[in-house]
């Protein structure tokens, strides 16, 4: 079927036809469709049987255009490909963490997927102060798998024969996922716009030109931005979710399960990491603010938030090293086969983690800079709304990203990354 937008009154029609959407719904006679797309780039739909509210499915469809923009804005709606083929891999690797994919349409840019009613998004849910002591211990799992298992380290092919381990499948993963469109975005709107005076960029009128020249007017810094974006557009190490924000987290007490994967690809192994850790940094700033609205004195609920970026690098750096060793163990690689070839084994993967630790908190740093900065906000601190308290905390944050991406290259533990944090927004 040629592809045509799916305005709300289309999509029970669409549903309606699909054989597996027969088999779903014992009824299509009380549907209730609910646009709830408050993401940047699609339309998404609950659609749900009123009379049995388990039989219920999300509809996403990507439009030919970058929603927050608008049609002055195209964007290639091949994208939708990306974010089936994702959650796929993702499933593969990281079962029950991920919405299960029931039917996708390429042509029509849509999937239709699992509802994860009984979950909300994180993001949200922080800015409420609400604490989910499971979500570090997940979503450090969530990493690590990902990370490793699609990296050259974890797909090498076993062969007996030299040079015994084998890199085309890999190869072929890397090529299957170059997303242009959205690498692009990301280019442009995470790492070019908020450090130069770009028409795209918006921001907190209390910002003053002193607080942008601090970002957009220092050498070193620029020099250090642009080189993140160079390893953004040429290291395919590993398969990223590519958006892995608070915002693309649905949670619960007991389950962690990730959403919206359109922007992955190949690319570097501290991105998605950096990615989140941002975000979480953000939430502990603008908690110094939200804990006194919410009539709490703030310390408990941002020592919280500092403890689970702990946990999350924690265990990712844990997890991931032990993937390493399974996998070495399992392969029988001869490469360590010697005496004290175990530590110089040790010693890889120590200087490995490390590496993708720094390139975390460089992108840690830079995406606190764009949610500052740029375009695409995030509420955390954004729909707070006294214009003052919005200032001093989007400089609290500008200043926190400066230092990470400044500092990244000379920092060797998560400790100091959050000693530069309380540094700069005391934890009180
Ligand atoms: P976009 O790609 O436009 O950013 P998202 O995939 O983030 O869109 O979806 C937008 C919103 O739709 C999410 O914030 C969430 O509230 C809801 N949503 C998306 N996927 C699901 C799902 N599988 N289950 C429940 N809600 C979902
Ligand atoms: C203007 S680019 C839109 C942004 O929304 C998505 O969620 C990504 O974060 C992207 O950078
Ligand atoms: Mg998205």
């Amino acid at each position: 079927m040629a592809y045509r937008q799916l305005k709300e009154e289309l999509v029970l029609d669409y549903i309606k036809n699909l054989e597996l959407m027969q088999k779903r719904f014992s009824s299509f006679d009380h549907i209730s469709i609910n646009e709830v797309g408050d993401g940047n780039l699609n339309y998404v739909y609950i659609v749900t049987n009123k009379l049995n509210p388990e039989e219920t499915v999300i509809l996403k469809q990507a439009v030919p255009y970058l929603r927050v923009v608008g049609e002055s804005w195209p964007l290639d709606i091949e994208r939708m490909e990306f974010e089936v083929m994702a959650l796929r891999q993702e499933y593969e690797f990281c079962p029950r963490m991920v919405p299960e994919i029931y039917f996708a349409d390429s042509e029509m840019s849509l999937v239709i997927m699992q509802n994860l009613n009984k979950h909300t998004i994180m993001r949200g849910e922080m800015n409420k102060g609400k604490k989910f002591p499971k979500m570090p211990d997940h979503i450090s799992t969530f990493l690590a798998r990902m990370l490793f298992k699609s990296s050259d380290w974890g797909m090498a092919g076993k062969t007996d024969k030299w040079p015994y381990h084998d890199s085309a499948e890999k190869k072929k993963m890397v090529k299957k996922f170059i997303n242009k469109d959205l690498c692009n975005l990301t280019e442009k709107f995470i790492f070019s716009y908020p450090l130069c005076d770009s028409d795209t960029n918006s921001y907190t009128t209390g910002l003053t030109k002193e607080d942008l020249a601090e970002i957009q007017e220092d050498n070193e810094l620029k020099v250090k931005a642009a080189l993140l974006k160079y390893k953004f557009m040429n290291n395919a190490e590993v398969l990223l979710h590519g958006d892995l924000h608070t915002g693309s987290i649905m949670v619960n007490e007991e389950e962690t399960y990730v959403i919206d994967p359109e922007f992955a690809f190949y690319g570097p192994a501290g991105f998605d990491v950096g990615l989140l850790l941002g975000n979480m940094f953000l939430a502990y700033i603008a908690h110094s603010y939200r804990q006194v609205e919410l009539g709490n004195d703030p310390y408990e609920y941002r020592k919280w938030v500092l403890e689970a970026i702990e946990e999350i690098w924690d265990g990712f750096s844990l997890k991931y090293d032990k993937l390493w060793q399974e996998k070495e163990s399992e392969d029988n690689y001869p490469m360590w086969d010697y005496p004290g070839g175990k530590e110089a084994f040790r010693m890889l993967r120590d200087a490995e983690i490390l590496r993708i630790f720094r390139e975390a908190v460089g992108i840690a740093g830079s995406v606190m800079i764009r949610r500052t900065l740029g375009l695409a906000k995030v509420s955390d601190i954004a729909e707070i709304e006294d214009t003052e308290i919005r200032s001093s905390l989007d400089r609290l944050a500008l200043k926190t990203g400066k230092q990470f991406i400044l500092k990244a290259d000379s920092l060797n533990s998560i400790q100091e990354v959050l000693s530069i944090a309380k540094e700069i927004s005391p934890l009180i």
